[in-house]
């Protein structure tokens, strides 16, 4: 008799997948103010340069850059998504006071 797959592992995983994108979304729209789907360099500095950052705006602009695939001058959800997974690293952590479903969430 064959063994039935294990569905549990898999689906737990998409859920995973499905709450870090929920967050991420979420986090896109604290960026995205004026809620046209891509983040200007104004949006992403009027965050990131908030209370006790450590970034300043050559920074934020330095980051875009980086970050624009595209090169369109701002910063889709695509783009967003690595921009935030390096902003959660050790350095920046902290430090802008977002709030992602009442958690403070580094930034
Ligand atoms: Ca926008
Ligand atoms: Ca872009």
């Amino acid at each position: 008799m064959v063994a039935a797959p294990s569905v549990a592992e898999p689906v737990a995983a998409e859920l995973a997948a499905k709450e870090v994108e929920r967050r991420l979304r979420k986090a896109f729209a604290v960026f995205d103010v004026d809620g046209d789907g891509s983040l200007t360099v104004a949006e992403l500095k009027a965050v990131l340069l908030r209370g006790s950052s450590p970034l300043t705006e050559e920074d934020v602009e330095d980051l875009v850059e980086e970050f624009d695939a595209n090169v369109d001058g701002v910063l889709g959800f695509d783009e967003f998504a690595p921009l935030w997974e390096f902003l959660n690293m050790d350095a920046v952590r902290g430090t802008c006071g977002i709030e992602v479903d009442d958690n403070p969430m580094a930034c």
